[in-house]
């Protein structure tokens, strides 16, 4: 009867612990997922910040940024685009808001000849996104030109080159923003083109 009585209280126990056991494995998915969905709105949340300075650029300067890199800067053949915007943002005679600097980042690790910017340095930034990719900018102009735009970015900072075109409604094939421009963040993954990609403006899809 006692030892009985002992087995029975063992599988109690073992029944708790299951239970704790469950209990912590839900909680730990919940809290990651709410995680990812934190950083999630705090990306969307930036690049609605951002196309609200290309806005103001817009209105201070007459037009929205270049998505080109001004003629004679020569570097690689990555992350122009984001560099073009960096250029446009950060320079000297530029008087309005411009992105916080602990946004930017290099993942191209390159530099121009001469400084460009009110910043104290050479290295041509991106600015970048939750999870240190860079905002691909596509400005409406040169929406059209078949290259796009060729990205140096990936998940925890293991960059590989990414092939990055603007966004076109999937029904129609016609560019989202076709008089504005468009940023694009890869998301979490780290990758262009996938599902969980956030962008400046809504889309259907
Ligand atoms: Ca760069
Ligand atoms: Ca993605």
């Amino acid at each position: 009867m006692k030892s009985n009585q002992k087995g029975f209280t063992l599988m109690e126990l073992m029944i708790v612990l299951v239970i704790i056991g469950i209990l912590a494995a839900a909680f730990a998915a919940v809290g990651g997922s709410m995680f990812g969905k934190t950083k999630d709105r705090a990306a969307q949340a930036q690049l609605q910040s951002l196309a609200v300075m290309l806005h103001a650029y817009r209105s201070i300067e007459g037009e929205y940024p270049d998505d080109r890199l001004p003629k004679g800067v020569t570097t690689n053949r990555f992350n122009s685009h984001s560099e073009a915007l960096y250029l446009a943002l950060f320079h000297p005679e530029y008087s309005g808001e411009r992105p916080a600097q602990d946004w930017l980042v290099n993942t191209d690790g390159d530099e121009s000849t001469s400084n460009l910017t009110v910043l104290q340095t050479r290295e041509l930034f991106e600015i970048g996104d939750e999870w240190g990719n860079p905002i691909v900018y596509f400005e409406s102009l040169h929406y059209s030109d078949k290259t796009g735009a060729t990205v140096q970015a990936g998940e925890d900072e293991y960059y590989e080159e990414q092939q990055v075109s603007p966004v076109s409604h999937e029904r129609t094939g016609s560019f989202y923003e076709p008089n504005g421009f468009q940023l694009v963040s890869a998301g979490s993954d780290g990758l262009f083109e996938t599902e969980d990609d956030l962008y400046s403006f809504e889309t259907d899809s």
